[in-house]
């Protein structure tokens, strides 16, 4: 091979790890905002990490003027940088403006909620979920114990009866559309659900949202999204996979990789 095609085969090869690496881009969280309990969301700098405070009733934080997500993939970490308490932390996904109010949730409540709870509190246990909310909730306790408007529907395959660690960042990938759900926790598959788990046809649509119930100090970061529709290869839009975007730095490695490798077989030869 002469040095100019291996030359052109080691561009080719950066140029398809190109797209993989700007596949997923950082979500701008400045124009979200919450809804629910009372909350204090505060994004922070570089507009892609968003801290709550507040320990207070069940609160999202989403973008409100997306009202399909469907097709996409959230990724990202989450940490709670406290000692302090021990309740739910999670995600909605197919969330609707207007749904969650300072006491529950209205009549018109149709969206998945994934929380995540550090430590037993009767009658709310600890660990990882995956439920539907719909419809009004008859009082807070649907939400801490899953009842009532609150239908859960798995438990997490690892962490189902398992806390989350104080001071400690998980990574996280969603994927979701109309026919599944699946959320990794540092790439691990740890729910995965089809409508016909909820008793549905399919999964309504809405925006995604970080979710919150009494727990201060919860910092969201490096928030990365993907549509799958046009990346499908993303490692975030593969089933079962989770895990992860590649790293960009890794990805050129291997681009500055096979250059140096053709170049220098190049060399040997003359
Ligand atoms: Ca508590
Ligand atoms: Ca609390």
């Amino acid at each position: 091979m002469s040095i100019k095609n291996r030359l052109k085969l080691a561009v080719a090869a950066a140029v398809l790890a190109a797209p993989m690496a700007a596949s997923a881009v950082a979500v701008n969280l400045s124009g979200w905002t919450a809804e629910g309990g009372s909350s204090n969301w505060s994004v922070q700098s570089g507009n892609d990490s968003v801290l709550q405070t507040v320990n207070g009733n069940p609160t999202v934080f989403f973008d409100p003027t997306v009202t399909s997500t469907q097709g996409t993939a959230l990724s990202g970490k989450i940490k709670v940088t406290t000692t302090g308490d021990d309740d739910f932390i999670g995600f909605a996904l197919g969330y609707q403006s207007g749904t969650l109010t300072s006491s529950g949730s209205t009549s018109a409540a149709d969206f998945f909620l994934v929380d995540w709870k550090q430590g037993d509190q009767s009658p709310g246990v600890d660990g990882l979920a995956i439920s539907h909310v719909l419809g009004a909730s008859g009082s807070l306790n649907d939400f801490w114990q899953h009842v009532g408007a609150v239908t859960e529907i798995d438990r997490g395959t690892n962490l189902g009866s398992t806390g989350w660690a104080d001071n400690t960042e998980y990574s996280f990938d969603i994927l979701f559309t109309s026919s599944l759900i699946q959320v990794s926790v540092d790439s691990v598959l740890e729910l995965s659900i089809t409508p016909t788990d909820a008793s549905l046809t399919s999964f309504g649509d809405g925006s995604f949202g970080f979710y919150n119930y009494s727990q201060g100090s919860v910092l969201y970061s490096a928030i990365t999204q993907v549509d799958c529709s046009v990346t499908p290869t993303a490692p975030g839009c593969q089933q079962g996979g989770g895990n992860g975007v590649p790293e960009p730095a890794t990805l050129a490695l291997m681009g500055l990789g096979l250059a140096g490798f053709g170049f220098g077989r190049n060399k040997k030869k003359a």
